[in-house]
């Protein structure tokens, strides 16, 4: 099976209609978690692994199994896939690709008429971005079990309040089966890299030997509303220029820890919001990630102290909740290992690298062998709808993803 190649005009043309949910102007996608244009992604992908023969399940939280039976029908599954729900300027690979590449393993399987030891389940996580609802890797953080469904049933909508237990069911994707509880053999997931490494490199795939780890905040700052005419400059608590003074201390943090740290706010509400009048309360968000755990706590302290005096500095009140974190994450070494044997297999030029991106496969890490495979992706631009991968790159990704999965399905 070492010269098996998957159909790369079928994944390229599976992409390109999956690209076609949740379309923008700019050639990107706009596909929220548990939105209408996010159930209309997943009814494709439904309705494409039942004309492949895979027997579809879907748990209580969304997450979808395609699985492909396997000689062994005990045996614990291989697992392949990623997630379909995007950033609200998202492009058409970020999540898809993983999960139609693992569609097209199996696809490949069933024209090569491979019978596979274990059995293969494709699967599409529920709400990977953490966009629309926070945190992210919602379901496969419950299916690992570092989430409990009660609470990720709880989360709103950013905006709008909408829960994920009422969306799920609005979108008819509030499934019956068990959320995790079940043993799963490996855990493949193929993704852009979303950084310039391998472009820059020439390289074709990045052998992913973990993550690096993260950590979220939500920060309040209190002032007081006031007239934007008659208080004077000193007498005023402004709740925006203290946000300000904190988001620039964040981008320093990041800064002074380079080059592997990151330090990100992406999210920042005012109130009231009104041009003539001093704002009260501001709201805001705070991504923090290094590879050194050590650092990401010496990154934490250094925000908490610096916007502690700022606060002081600007007669604010601030509040940090620090609501959401994972330590930096190793892959399983043999799954490592079967990602880089396949890309020697398949001809393909490859090196190890961390992932700067959060994905399913670090919570599917937890309690089972997990890799990824990443191809480049151009300009390591991502989380943009200018994002894009080569239809070359993403046949190459998809071959290793087969090989990989071979090595652990097949004896
Ligand atoms: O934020 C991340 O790393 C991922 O895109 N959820
Ligand atoms: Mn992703
Ligand atoms: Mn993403």
């Amino acid at each position: 099976m070492r010269n098996l190649k998957i159909d790369g005009d079928r994944l390229w043309g599976a992409l390109m209609e999956m690209a076609r949910i949740g379309a923008t102007e700019k050639g990107g996608v706009c596909r929220l978690a548990l939105t209408d244009l996010d159930r209309e992604g997943r009814d494709l992908f439904v309705r494409w692994c039942e004309a492949a023969g895979c027997t579809v399940t879907v748990d209580r939280l969304g997450n979808i199994f395609a699985r492909r039976p396997g000689r062994e029908p005990d045996r614990p599954p291989v697992l392949v896939g990623s997630h379909l729900d995007s950033q609200p300027t998202g492009g058409r690979f970020d999540g898809a690709y993983g999960v139609l590449a693992g569609l097209e393993v199996v696809r490949t399987l069933n024209d090569a008429g491979i019978e596979t030891d274990a059995p293969v389940e494709v699967v599409c996580w529920t709400n990977e971005e953490g966009s629309r609802f926070s945190p992210p890797m919602m379901g496969s953080g419950a299916f690992a079990g570092v989430f409990t469904e009660e609470e990720i049933r709880a989360r709103p909508d950013n905006v709008t309040g909408e829960t994920v237990g009422a969306e799920l069911k609005r979108i008819g994707y509030a499934g019956s089966a068990p959320v995790g509880g079940r043993e799963i053999g490996a855990y493949f997931e193929a993704h852009i890299e979303q950084g310039p490494i391998l472009e820059n490199e020439g390289t074709t795939i990045g052998v992913v030997t973990g993550a690096q780890g993260q950590r979220w905040y939500e920060v309040t700052v209190t002032g007081q509303e006031a007239h934007a005419g008659p208080t004077p400059m000193p007498l005023r608590r402004d709740a925006l220029v203290g946000a300000a003074r904190m988001i620039d201390a964040v981008n320093a943090i990041g800064n002074a820890h380079a080059p592997l740290a990151c330090a990100t706010c992406g999210f920042v509400t005012v109130k009231p919001n009104s041009r003539n009048t001093i704002p009260g309360e501001v709201f805001f968000t705070v991504d923090l990630r290094h590879p050194d755990d050590e650092k990401l706590a010496q990154m934490d302290r250094e925000l908490r102290d610096r916007c502690a005096a700022i606060a002081e500095g600007a007669a604010v009140v601030v509040a940090i909740d620090d609501f959401w974190r994972f330590p930096a994450t190793p892959f399983d070494a043999a799954c490592v290992a079967a990602v880089r044997t396949g890309a020697e297999k398949a001809g393909h030029s490859h090196r190890d690298i961390v992932s700067g991106a959060g994905h399913d496969a670090v919570y599917l890490a937890r309690g089972a062998p997990s890799a990824m495979v990443f191809i480049p992706c151009e300009g390591g631009i991502s989380h943009n709808e200018i994002e894009a991968a080569t239809p070359e790159h993403c046949a190459a990704g998809a071959d290793v993803l087969l090989q990989a999965v071979l090595a652990r399905a097949v004896d």
